[in-house]
C-alpha cells in the first residue's frame, strides 16, 4: 500500500492525463520491473492503468514508447481490416497526456504512461483447461501474425542482446569473475551446471546465422501473466507489457509462453524440489500457436520453437544468476536470496523440460501437419 505522501504524487500524476477525479489509485498486476497501478475514476468515468516506468531497465523511453505507438497502431489496422469486433479490447490503447505527450517525467515522482484499462478481463496465473492453453498459443501466434507486415527495421531495438542467451553467459562469467558483493562463492553449485549448458547458451546464436531464422518483431516477454483473457469466456484478448516489443526470434515468444504455463511451481518457489512439467499444456499451446502462424514458418522457424523452451529457461537462469551476483540491481526483490531461488527454479525446469526434449519437437511438427 502507498503512503499518503506517496498517494497525493500519484494523484498529481493522474491530473498531467486527465482531469477528471479520482476515486481511488491501487497496486496492480505482480510484474517485475515497473510499478503499475489501477486507477479508477469518480462517477463510473472509467478506470486507466497508470505505469511509473523503470528507467534503469528502460533508459531510452522515447523509444520504447515510439515502438508501442507504431505496433499498436498496426495491430489497430490491421484488426479493423480482417472486420474484427471489440477492437479496444484486442490491442492495448495508450492515453496520452493532456500535452500530447505519451508519458510524462517529473523531476521528483519519475516518469508515467497511462493505458485504458480493458474492463471484464483476467490474467491468469496457471492455466486450468485446455481451452485456457489453445486461446494462450493462438493470441500469442495472433500477435506475430499481425505484425508479419511490418518491417522489424522500423522498430527500435530497445534491449540490445535481450535473448542472446550466448551473451547472458558472458555476462554471468563477467559478474562472477567481478564478484561486487561478494556472493561467487555461495553460488558455486549453480554455476557448475550453468557451466555445463553452454552449448546450449550459444545454440540459438549458431541457428540465427541461418537467414532461414527470421528476424521478426516480436513480443519478448510472453509469460502467461502478460495474457489478458475475457474473465467470463476465457477466451484470449490480446498480449500486455509491451515494452520489449522489438526485431527478435518467434522461439523466444513460444518458449517464454510455454515455460511460464508448464512448470508446477512459481518462478520464485523456495523448494525447486516441487518444479515438475505439466506436460499436457504443450500440445494446446503448439497447436494454438500454430493455427495463426503454421502457414508463414520457415522450416527453421518451426523447429526453433521447441528450442524456444529451453533456450528462454536457460537464459532466464542466467539472468537471474547475474543479478544476485551483481546484488540485485534489476529483478525486483522480496527476500534476500529471491534471485537465487529463481535461478534454483530455473535450472530445475530445465532439467525437467530436457526430458521432453524430443516429444516437444515432435508435438510441434505434428500441429503443424494439422495446421496447414
Ligand atoms: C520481467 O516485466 P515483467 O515482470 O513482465 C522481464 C522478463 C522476464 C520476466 C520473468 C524487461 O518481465 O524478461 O522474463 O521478468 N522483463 C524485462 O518473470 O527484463
Ligand atoms: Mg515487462
Amino acid at each position: 500500500m502507498q503512503t499518503l505522501g506517496e498517494l497525493e504524487g500519484l494523484r498529481a500524476i493522474v491530473e498531467q492525463f486527465s482531469t477528471a477525479p479520482v476515486e481511488s489509485i491501487a497496486p496492480l498486476g505482480n510484474g517485475h520491473i515497473h510499478q503499475t497501478y489501477l486507477v479508477r475514476f469518480a462517477a463510473n468515468a472509467g478506470q486507466v492503468v497508470l505505469q511509473r516506468l523503470n528507467t534503469y531497465v528502460f533508459p531510452d523511453l522515447p523509444a520504447v514508447m515510439q515502438n508501442i505507438e507504431l505496433v499498436t497502431s498496426h495491430v489497430r489496422t490491421r484488426l479493423q481490416r480482417e472486420g474484427g469486433s471489440e477492437l479496444h479490447r484486442r490491442i492495448l490503447s495508450l492515453r496520452c497526456t493532456r500535452a500530447g505527450k505519451t508519458h510524462h517525467e517529473d523531476p521528483t515522482l519519475g516518469t508515467y504512461r497511462m493505458f485504458e484499462y480493458v474492463d471484464g478481463t483476467a490474467t491468469l496465473s496457471t492455466l486450468a483447461t485446455r481451452g485456457e492453453a489453445l486461446e494462450a498459443g493462438r493470441v500469442c501466434g495472433e500477435f506475430a501474425r499481425l505484425l508479419e507486415d511490418l518491417p522489424p527495421a522500423r522498430l527500435h531495438t530497445i534491449l540490445p542482446g535481450f535473448h542472446a542467451t550466448d551473451r547472458r553467459f558472458e555476462v554471468l562469467v563477467a559478474a562472477l569473475a567481478a564478484d561486487a558483493v561478494g556472493r561467487a562463492a555461495h553460488v558455486a553449485p549453480e554455476w557448475k551446471r550453468l557451466r555445463g549448458l553452454e552449448p546450449l547458451a550459444r545454440e540459438c546464436s549458431a541457428w540465427a546465422r541461418d537467414p532461414e531464422l527470421r528476424v521478426r518483431i516480436t513480443h519478448n516477454d510472453t509469460k502467461l501473466d502478460n495474457v489478458l483473457f475475457d474473465a467470463a469466456s476465457r477466451r484470449a484478448l490480446c498480449l500486455v507489457d509491451l515494452d520489449t516489443v522489438m526485431p527478435g526470434y518467434l522461439a523466444y515468444d513460444f518458449g517464454d509462453l510455454v515455460r511460464s504455463c508448464v512448470c508446477t511451481a512459481a518462478e520464485d518457489a523456495q523448494d525447486p524440489s516441487r518444479v515438475g512439467v505439466r506436460f499436457e499444456w504443450f500440445e494446446p499451446l503448439a497447436r494454438g500457436y500454430l493455427s495463426e502462424l503454421a502457414q508463414d514458418l520457415t522450416a527453421l522457424e518451426l523447429r526453433s520453437l521447441a528450442r524456444g523452451a529451453l533456450w528462454i529457461v536457460l537464459e532466464l537462469a542466467l539472468r537471474f544468476l547475474s543479478d544476485f551476483v551483481q546484488g540485485d540491481p534489476y529483478f525486483k526483490i522480496a527476500r534476500p536470496e529471491h534471485n537465487l531461488d529463481r535461478t534454483r527454479v530455473m535450472l530445475a525446469l530445465l532439467e525437467r523440460l530436457l526430458e521432453h526434449e524430443s516429444e516437444m519437437g515432435r508435438v510441434i511438427e505434428l500441429a503443424a501437419k494439422e495446421a496447414k
